[in-house]
């Protein structure tokens, strides 16, 4: 092959490594081959994960600790349906991926002709759980949309990006040179008129409250300096916990399932809500949050702002710069916190409708919050123990805290904690997930031991699907199929050349964790609830 032509295979490769995607997680197959003759280059890293959606949820768990994209390869048919649990979670949870799937060859596509991993629509398949998804049948305008997928990736609220390639293009010769494609993004300007009508707003208010979201991540410094010159109080979702530090006097953390929150919110008379759909996941006790005083949205997603017709004002534009924008022109005034007090009566009131219920996860989220440094990430699961978590684990940093929240994945936790180990060797990073969450994507331990990942798993076991089994007794249903067998779970991380224990108590997880962040590979560690 002349220095001009290069298979397709090679040249999408050379694409992503031009544009800064040097990782792919993924498992070949006979249709995507071709897609690891450009791999060798040593330009893009591939981990083999052992199921593809785990190979999804690494990808998911890199881009949430790094901000940097990676790719996810996957073979046609079965190896893209195989993902697309963990690409709808990203979704959800706005997070890039950049997934390239092989299809059958070109004659074949919607023929029905039952060729190998055959799917009606292959793209159409995709299209329900990424935020874009493209099919190239020939390499013209495969490089038109390798150009729309990074533009989407680079964009205002990006999510999955998904492009399907024929095996028989893949493997064509072709002459296109990998290009760069320079970012065009830039986001809105905050809209003049609106910023006033919330400025006016939130200068009459005398009961403001402030909810942020994952959206306003990015956006700390500038939501202090609007939350301490309106002087009110603020919440956030499980994706915005530790935006401002959890320890500001007017931060109830991620409290908003909570009563005594709720109780606030319903007597706030205006609600700022920042880069968050205030969505049931966020809620959680509802499938919509109401609360009587007005409300003012800001938002990156046009869309977004689109369905909320209770909003008084709608912000289009970019966290950061719209609350830069409101807080200057807003006097200072001393209002409702000043006179009802810092959050320390609301956060005992909500720690004790906690500890009624879960008083054990509340120990052992406890303990892990000790066992955790500053600069650690902990990646959790669907289980009571993160439900805990999701407000308990105090977070003085927005990315310490990472929950599969608006999908609800089961399995999320430990695939996702690898491919963030890897995107940040040297942050301590920790997967905690419950006995029956973590059998989704228990396999996955083998890769964390072949990649020697020093990682602490934290296994939470009380012998059953807890919360569903909970949820039935509190319909009044007689418990069925909510408690099944596990395996001996440190013999299992024997087994798969990882260490294993049971951690015995709340000291015993803080010295197992602590140790484990410190060895070569993987820890399981066994937390049963009777311990705690
Ligand atoms: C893929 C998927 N299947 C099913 C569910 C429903 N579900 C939510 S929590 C849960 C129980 C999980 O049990 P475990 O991991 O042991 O956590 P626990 O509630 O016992 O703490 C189930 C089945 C889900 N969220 N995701
Ligand atoms: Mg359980």
């Amino acid at each position: 092959m002349s220095a001009a032509t290069r298979t397709v295979g090679r040249y999408v490769i050379e694409t992503l490594a031009a544009n800064g995607v040097d990782i792919a997680f993924g498992i070949p197959g006979v249709h995507n081959i071709e897609l690891y003759r450009g791999l060798d280059s040593g330009r893009v890293r591939h981990v083999l994960a052992r199921h593809e959606q785990n190979a999804a949820f690494a990808a998911d768990g890199f881009a949430r600790v790094s901000g940097r994209v990676a790719a996810v390869f996957v073979i046609s048919g079965p190896g893209l349906t195989n993902a697309l649990t963990a690409i709808a979670q990203a979704a959800s949870d706005s997070v890039p991926m950049l997934v390239i799937a092989s299809t059958p060859v070109r004659a074949s596509l919607g023929r029905r002709w039952g060729v190998l991993h055959e799917l009606a629509d292959q793209r159409a398949v995709a299209a329900g759980a990424a935020g874009l998804a493209l099919h190239a049948n020939s390499a013209a305008e495969l490089r038109a949309h390798l150009a729309a997928a990074f533009a989407y990736l680079g964009g205002a609220r990006p999510r999955p990006a998904y492009l399907g390639i024929p095996l028989d293009l893949l493997a064509e010769a072709t002459t296109l040179e990998p290009e760069r494609y320079a970012r065009t993004y830039s986001a809105p300007p905050a809209p003049a008129a609106a910023i006033g009508a919330a400025r006016e707003l939130l200068e009459r208010a005398q009961r403001p409250l402030i909810v942020a979201g994952g959206g306003a991540r990015h956006a700390g410094a500038a939501l202090t300096a609007l939350l301490d010159a309106v002087d009110g109080y603020l919440v956030t979702t499980t994706a915005g916990k530790g935006v401002i530090p959890e320890s500001h006097p007017g931060n109830l953390g991620a409290s908003l399932p909570y009563r005594a929150t709720q109780e606030l919110m319903a007597a706030a008379d205006v609600v700022l809500a920042v880069g968050t759909e205030l969505a049931e996941t966020d809620v959680y006790t509802t499938t919509r949050l109401s609360f009587p005083g007005r409300l003012i949205r800001i938002d990156i997603d046009a869309a977004q702002l689109g369905t909320d017709a209770a909003a008084a004002v709608t912000i289009h534009a970019d966290a950061r710069a719209a609350l830069e924008a409101l807080t200057p022109a807003l006097p200072a005034h001393r209002g409702w916190r000043s006179a009802a007090g810092d959050v320390r009566a609301t956060r005992l009131a909500i720690e004790a409708q906690i500890g009624a219920h879960w008083r054990a996860a509340l120990s052992a989220v406890r303990a892990l919050r000790a066992a955790v440094p500053p600069d650690g990430v902990v990646f959790s699961d669907m289980t009571q123990i993160a439900y805990t978590g999701n407000y308990a684990f105090g977070a003085d940093r927005p990315g310490s805290w990472f929950h599969p929240c608006g999908y609800g994945t089961l399995g999320f936790a430990l695939p996702a904690a690898i491919g963030a180990r890897i995107a940040a060797p040297r942050r301590p990073i920790i997967a905690l997930a419950g006995d029956f969450g973590l059998q989704f994507t228990l396999q996955e331990l083998m890769t964390a031991v072949e990649l020697q990942l020093p990682l602490p798993i934290v296994v939470w076991n009380n012998e059953a699907l807890a919360q569903i089994r909970d949820d039935m007794l509190a319909g009044g249903i007689e418990p069925v199929g909510v408690a099944g067998r596990n395996p001996d779970f440190q013999a299992f991380a024997a087994a798969c050349g990882a260490r294993g224990l049971r951690v015995r108590g709340p000291d015993a997880l803080v010295e197992g964790v602590r140790a484990a962040l410190g060895a070569r590979g993987p820890t399981l560690l066994e937390a049963h609830h009777a311990d705690f």
